[in-house]
């Protein structure tokens, strides 16, 4: 008869302090967050009731899917005076303004546009709540 399960920390001796097992039933003690940690690394054991009791251990390993929670964030400031030199060409470069996003795969790519000449700051919260 099975008597114990039990979780054994492999090589991420923090892993414990997020997932725990009763019964077999792996669970969270808190909501996880993958930009801070994405894989948990860890051992599950089984024991017998035996004497002398014999066990097994299988790799346990929980990964943590992405969810949109972090918005795209610009390396500049978030306005900015730039200026360009009278009679260039079509298609001169004025400016490059690069974001970045801490989410993953779709949750993380960004289109730039940019907003008509007079919007007001509610416009551009209505835009990106669009976005969303
Ligand atoms: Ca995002
Ligand atoms: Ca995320």
């Amino acid at each position: 008869m099975l008597e114990t399960y039990q979780m054994i920390v492999g090589q991420d001796e923090n892993s414990l302090k997020y997932i725990f097992m009763v019964e077999g039933s792996v669970m969270t003690r808190e909501p996880l967050d993958r930009e801070s940690k994405s894989v948990y690394a860890m051992w599950a054991e089984a024991t017998d009731g035996g004497d002398p009791p014999r066990g097994a251990r299988v790799p346990l390993r929980v990964i943590v899917t992405d969810i949109n929670d972090n918005s795209p964030l610009f390396a500049e400031p978030d306005e900015d005076v730039v200026g360009v030199r009278e009679q260039q060409p079509p298609g001169t470069e004025v400016t490059r303004v690069r974001a970045a996003d801490a989410d993953e795969g779709n949750n993380a790519s960004i289109t730039y546009s940019i907003l008509k000449e007079n919007a007001s700051i509610k416009d551009y919260a209505r835009s990106k709540i669009k976005n969303r």
